[in-house]
């Protein structure tokens, strides 16, 4: 093959693109509850040993390419539209016009805001700093967002303190930190009850984050676990107002099942809202696009998620890779992170529906049977004979969910099959 000339390769990427197929219409993709971050789409591709790849790109075209692609939703931190400076002034107040200008041009509905905790030099010793002045700081930031998200008429707050931990041990105290970060939710929490009420619009949902690890090299609220037991710990004034936002990724890197995560925030009623992407265990955050690495476990958790009603937002907070372009980040990367999502989502539908997994599954439930009317709750060998070849379902329902991934229960064949 030739070299491609520059001003051949967009249409090339287009041309494949669309021979790929697959893909649903900006109608269709509407009707799920996706957002877009601000952050993601404008990702520039640095990183501590990564220069940019590509260009700045504002909030004003962020939201028209999500418009076009039929994402919903779009999600924010405040410095990603407001400039630190700028915060709590007469300067956001004509960036807030503008936005829900840019929002309503273009069908799009602000769903979630967060507060940047993490990358101002203010933010050096983590919101919850030893400084009082820090921690007021802090209030301010997590009480403006608040305001903001009413403004943009977002339903989420969400709040990922990364930066709560240390890099050298015995340098803060951890018991203080969390009374200090509790502090700060508390504030924000008594903020949105006051503006709420004044403005006639439900509270937000304050949803915390958690990452096991970046930026600390210690992380104090490592897992939604931790998180759990946070919010349950009485440090927080309203916990009922407070829940979490976990990210698929998040879970994965430290070892942990993210459906089994999933699973356990949803018993405590406390599945907000959740941040959508995929990436490797025991590695850095990758941010890879969903469904791209493990897309047989996010069969799974989307089975999870539609049996037992999860009806938040997906988030798409992910990083299109520094291999995209600019072009690229909206012609690829965010409509096949969304189709696949959808895909998936029908898949778990099917998967739920399937006669075979149903039978199974209804079977295993039912339990075996020695025959006799009833099985001696003392005879642990007779239990497990009387068991012991339903249990084989279990790897034949795995197989089930490897054929629907892989349409061989739709009758996809390969050569060797046919004839
Ligand atoms: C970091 C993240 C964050 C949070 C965001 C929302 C930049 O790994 O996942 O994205 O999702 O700060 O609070
Ligand atoms: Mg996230
Ligand atoms: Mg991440």
């Amino acid at each position: 093959m030739k070299p491609v000339p520059i001003d051949q390769q967009q249409a090339l990427v287009s041309r494949l693109m669309h021979a790929c197929g697959g893909s649903y219409s900006p109608e269709t993709r509407r009707k799920y509850y996706i957002s877009g971050p601000q952050w993601a789409a404008a990702y520039q591709g640095q990183a501590l040993f990564h220069a940019p790849t590509r260009p700045a790109i504002g909030f004003e075209d962020v939201i028209r390419k999500y418009g076009e692609i039929g994402i919903g939703y779009w999600s924010t931190h405040d410095t990603d539209v407001i400039p630190t400076e700028a915060l709590g002034r007469d300067q956001q107040g004509e960036i807030v016009a503008r936005l829900q200008k840019a929002l309503s041009e273009n069908g799009v509905k602000c769903s979630m805001v967060t507060t940047e905790t993490f990358y101002h030099a203010v933010w050096a010793a983590s919101p919850a700093a030893e400084a009082p002045a820090v921690r007021e700081y802090a209030k301010f930031r997590v009480q403006n967002t608040v305001e903001v998200g009413h403004e943009l008429g977002a339903g989420f707050a969400v709040y990922w303190p990364g930066s709560l931990g240390y890099y050298v041990q015995g340098a803060i105290d951890e018991m203080d930190t969390l009374r200090w970060y509790a502090e700060a939710l508390n504030a924000a929490c008594d903020r949105d009850i006051e503006v709420a009420a004044k403005k006639g619009r439900p509270t937000l949902k304050h949803c915390l984050e958690a990452k096991p690890f970046e930026p600390q090299a210690e992380i104090l609220l490592p897992t939604s676990d931790a998180m759990l037991a946070f919010i349950a710990s009485g440090l927080l004034t309203h916990p009922e107002m407070v829940g979490l936002n976990p990210e698929y990724l998040h879970e994965l890197m430290w070892g942990g099942a993210p459906r089994a995560a999933l699973a356990r925030a949803l018993l405590a009623g406390k599945l907000f809202h959740f941040d959508i992407n995929d990436g490797y265990r025991l590695k850095h955050d990758v941010d890879i696009g969903v469904g791209l690495v493990n897309p047989l476990d996010w069969l799974n958790v989307l089975v999870l998620l539609r049996s037992h009603g999860y009806n938040g937002p997906f988030n798409l907070d992910y990083k299109p890779p520094r291999t995209t372009s600019q072009f690229g980040v909206f012609e690829v990367s965010f409509p096949s992170a969304v189709d696949r999502f959808i895909t998936l989502w029908e898949m778990a539908g099917e998967a739920i529906a399937d006669p075979i997994i149903k039978e199974a599954t209804d079977a295993l439930k039912a339990g075996g049977s020695d025959g006799n009317s009833g099985n001696d709750p003392r005879d642990a060998d007779a239990i497990a004979k009387a068991n012991r070849e339903l249990l084989t379902l279990h790897e034949l329902i795995a197989h089930r969910l490897v054929q629907i991934l892989l349409g061989l229960d739709r009758g996809r064949v390969f050569s060797i099959q046919k004839g």
